[in-house]
């Protein structure tokens, strides 16, 4: 018999509504819901791996706790018993000897929101360590000190917008990112049809810049001089439009006085006349948007870049205002709720031990983590709890990072795979799947073009071996804080929490079970200024610390630059590091290649198809080149997530397609000063054929 189940896929931050056929236990079927109010029955080629994640006999379902040189499967009392023990040894003189490190999956995850961050910073750890800090921390830091919330991330209103100046992101490929839109596609062709332009830059002509109607080459690393560009234009040609309170605005105009389009062109490869050409658009288009992503929040200068353009958005008057820069409004507001306990925003209230570097928005940079373990002396990591991420592959120098694991004295792992990160953990907690848990939206709500409450019940039942997220991380914290009582805590279910959150907008999960496609709550609308939350109700254009990385990046257009610097690159069918452990998303031509513009080919006396060796600072890796114009000269792309070589991990299917890690060669001195964020993006490197 088959039956059919409403769910949301939550493999990426566009959560498109799906329905999920099911015969005799077995998924036969993944269609994107035309019911559900956002996505409209849009799906991406991902959605269907939901059905071989679930089915992959690979996936751990019963805990593993390490044994010898190997693994024994252990019940889940026993296994919660010996982590929690373990992770009470470790913290026992030191809390700070207790790292903990969250990877991007548990964003997605109910459970893992509502249990897992306030477990985290119960354990009162300066070790707090997650993949924020290779994502979106400049972008949380700029709406903290422009905005007073580093909740209130500007969400580009794509749907009305005539002009989107879309720089250092691929929301065709990716989906949408601090963007939860689905169809892309659609939505940027409806764009053009009303008459509107997109223009990318980028340093690679992507899949998005094809559709554009003008796509600009950007030399990685320097969109910040083409900002402070942008802004000094508008100034200059008194072009400012500002339709909301400001303040610093003067401080701004002296801060870029030293600017000029004309200055910064050499150094990011845009001429002076296309910069004071879009500054005059941007002035001039009653509803325009500039939107930043990945390729300039990763890089040595995330902060500015995510500053200047909001910087860009409220000097041109499209900052909170249809077309432009907006903020959702999600049925669960987490915003209001973190300022009333204070957790607007913070930066420097403590340091890394090793590098002194400083706490943003209560964690550590990712980048000091390795040294931390590694390190000698008082202070110094023992243990590490890793929750839904693979920082062996995803974080910067990740095998330096894998070389200090062993050094732990203890280390948990929540993951449903024995992968290139959990492989060191002494005990491996794997959780339910997407398919096997129920779902609410909280996070990405936040950052969506639209408002929609959806509940969402699981499509499979758990098996009785099987523990969801939030059971473990609450059995987790009950036994690390409550030491024998543990087992007799009650823990309430998410489902319970989300009721009483839903409530205060007058919903509850009763309404949302009568409407399983979703509640519409409604497009992005203007919220200012009852949303801003700096102490005077203005937009502060100049925050202090923001002027004060400006030496940094003036001393970057005098530097000679290296002349090959590499940039990451993210593919259709993959996600992160994790899913290449399904046949039909790894299926096909080998996709773990460099792209090397045709003159550097030459100039490096590379062919297409040959293996280069590819250098940087901290390594090396052998990758098969992709000779193509679509990079500009100078630079070479290799997408980031592969590298599944390594022994003693159970995954056949990315074994036999393993690519390598781009982040065996990244480096954790090369990142952003002002935020911390790993440069990810950038990177100088060198290039020789392969023996
Ligand atoms: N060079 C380079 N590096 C990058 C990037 C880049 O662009 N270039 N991008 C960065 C970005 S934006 C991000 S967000 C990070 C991601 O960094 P991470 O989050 O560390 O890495 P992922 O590859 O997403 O790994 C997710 C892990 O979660 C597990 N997992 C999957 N689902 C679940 C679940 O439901 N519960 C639990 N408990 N675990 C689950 C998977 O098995 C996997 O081990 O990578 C960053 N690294
Ligand atoms: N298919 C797929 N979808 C995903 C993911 C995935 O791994 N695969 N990951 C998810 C995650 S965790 C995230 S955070 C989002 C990211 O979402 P996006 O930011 O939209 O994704 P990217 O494809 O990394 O886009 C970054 C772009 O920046 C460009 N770039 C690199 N360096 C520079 C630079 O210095 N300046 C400029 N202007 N551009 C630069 C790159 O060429 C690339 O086109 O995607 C999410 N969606
Ligand atoms: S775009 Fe694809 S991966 Fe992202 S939520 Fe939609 S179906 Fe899932
Ligand atoms: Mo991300």
């Amino acid at each position: 018999m088959s039956t059919t189940h409403l769910h949301s896929c939550t493999l990426c931050e566009a959560t498109c509504g799906i329905t999920v056929t099911v015969e005799d236990e077995r998924v036969t079927g993944v269609r994107g819901d035309p019911e559900d109010p956002r996505s409209r029955g849009y799906l991406c080629p991902k959605a269907t791996a939901l059905a071989d994640i679930h089915a992959d006999p690979d996936r751990l379902r019963t805990p593993l706790i390490r044994s010898g040189d190997g693994w024994r499967e252990a019940g889940w009392t026993e296994a919660l018993d010996h982590a929690a023990a373990g992770l009470r040894a470790v913290r026992r003189e030191d809390r700070d000897a207790l790292a903990v490190y969250h990877g991007n999956p548990g964003a997605h995850n109910l459970g893992a929101v509502l249990y897992g961050l306030p477990f985290y910073h119960a354990l009162r750890t300066r070790n707090l360590y997650s993949a924020s800090s290779m994502d979106q921390l400049p972008h949380m830091l700029a709406a903290w000190r422009m905005f007073g919330h580093q909740g209130l991330l500007p969400v580009p209103d794509v749907d009305r917008t005539e002009l989107f100046v879309c720089i250092g992101a691929n929301p065709l490929v990716s989906n949408g990112s601090i963007l939860t839109a689905p169809n892309m596609r659609d939505r940027l062709a409806a764009l053009r049809r009303r008459g509107g332009r997109l223009v990318v830059l980028d340093p690679r002509r992507t899949e998005t810049a094809a559709k554009a109607d003008e796509h600009l080459f950007i030399r990685p690393g320097t969109d910040a001089l083409l900002l402070a560009s942008l802004v000094r234009v508008l100034f200059e040609e008194n072009l400012v439009r500002a339709s909301k309170p400001l303040s610093q605005v003067d401080v701004l105009r002296a801060a870029v006085r030293e600017f000029g389009p004309e200055r910064t062109a050499p150094v990011t490869g845009i001429p002076a006349a296309t910069v004071r050409a879009l500054a005059r658009e941007l002035a001039a288009s009653p509803r325009a948007v500039v939107y930043g992503r990945i390729g300039v929040s990763t890089q040595e200068f995330g902060g500015a870049c995510s500053w200047l353009i909001t910087a860009v958005n409220a000097l041109t008057g499209h900052l909170d205002e249809p077309g432009g820069a907006m903020f959702a409004l999600p049925a669960v507001d987490l915003v209001p709720s973190a300022a009333l306990i204070g957790q607007t925003g913070s930066t420097g209230t403590f340091r890394s031990r090793v590098r002194g570097l400083p706490e943003v928005a209560g964690e550590l940079p990712v980048v000091a983590l390795a040294e931390e373990i590694a390190t000698p002396g008082p202070g110094r990591v023992r243990g590490l709890l890793t929750v839904a991420g693979n920082p062996a592959l995803s974080s910067p120098d990740g095998s330096r990072l894998e070389a200090a694991l062993p050094g732990l004295d203890f280390m948990v792992s929540v993951d449903p795979y024995l992968n290139e990160t959990t492989r060191h953990a002494n005990v491996i907690l794997p959780p339910t799947v997407a398919l096997e848990r129920a779902h609410y939206e909280l996070v990405m709500e936040h950052v969506a073009v639209r408002a929609v409450a959806k509940y969402s019940p699981a499509v499979f039942r758990r098996g009785p071996e099987q523990r969801h997220d939030w059971e473990i991380l609450a059995g987790l914290a009950t036994r690390v804080f409550a030491g024998r009582l543990a087992g007799r805590l009650p823990v309430p279910p998410p489902e319970v929490l989300v009721d009483l959150l839903l409530r205060r907008r007058r919903l509850s999960l009763r309404k949302l079970r009568a409407h399983p496609h979703g509640i519409d709550l409604g497009g992005l609308a203007p919220r200012f200024p009852h949303r801003l939350y700096t102490a005077d109700g203005t937009v502060h254009l100049a925050p202090q610390a923001f002027l004060a990385d400006l030496p940094r990046l003036r001393e970057r257009l005098e530097r000679e630059a290296a002349d090959l610097l590499l940039i990451g690159r993210r593919q259709l069918r993959d996600n992160n590091s994790w899913m290449h452990n399904s046949r039909r998303l790894v299926k096909g031509r080998p996709r773990c290649t460099l792209l090397v513009h045709p003159s550097d080919a030459r100039r490096f006396g590379l062919a297409d198809g040959q293996r280069a060796r590819l250098r940087s600072r901290t390594g090396a890796v052998l990758v098969p080149v992709e000779v193509t114009e679509s990079v500009m000269p100078g630079v070479v792309s290799l997408p980031h997530g592969w590298g599944h070589h390594r022994a003693g991990t159970r995954m056949r299917i990315a074994e036999e397609h393993a690519g390598v890690s781009l982040n065996d060669i990244t480096d954790t001195t090369f990142y952003d000063e002002l935020t911390g964020t790993a440069a990810l993006s950038g990177l100088p490197v060198s290039l020789e054929p392969a023996g």
